[in-house]
């Protein structure tokens, strides 16, 4: 099965592509990672940085998360983001996003030893 690091990696890690404005990249990359397959995820974040600066994250600032659990991290630097959005009226199987590029802090949830990433709580 796949493993919690893994599937952080695969939903939320695209750090060798540069976040051109490129229109379809949601589109295809939601596709490509295996995000509209049952249904259509409606919102999810990939970061264009190197995975060990991501992996650091889990070291650095510890706050609650959304759900009330206490081990989410915020980067103390800004990264390079995409954010992907279902469009309106965008229907399964036919998954369409909007592709948003964006500068900001991230917060993740991190598990396990390693004390890796499993999870994209937000961008601030
Ligand atoms: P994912 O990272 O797979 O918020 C719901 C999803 O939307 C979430 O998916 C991230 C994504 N999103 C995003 N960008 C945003 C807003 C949302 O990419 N700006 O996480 C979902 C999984 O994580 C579930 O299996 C539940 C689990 N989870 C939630 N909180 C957790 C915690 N504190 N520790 C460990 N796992 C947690």
């Amino acid at each position: 099965k796949e493993s919690g690091a893994r599937k952080f990696q695969r939903q939320h890690m695209d750090p060798d592509s540069n976040p051109s404005n490129n229109s379809t990249y949601c589109n295809q990359m939601m596709r490509r990672r295996k995000m509209t397959e049952g249904r259509c995820k409606p919102v999810n974040t990939f970061v264009h940085e190197p995975l060990v600066d991501v992996q650091a994250i889990c070291l650095q600032g510890n706050i609650t998360c959304k759900n009330g659990h206490s081990n989410c991290h915020k980067s103390s630097s800004s990264m390079h983001i995409t954010e992907c959005r279902l469009t309106n009226g965008s229907r399964y199987p036919n998954c369409a996003y909007h592709t948003n590029q964006k500068e900001k802090q991230i917060i993740v949830a991190c598990e396990g030893n390693p004390y890796v990433p499993v999870h994209f709580d937000a961008s601030v």
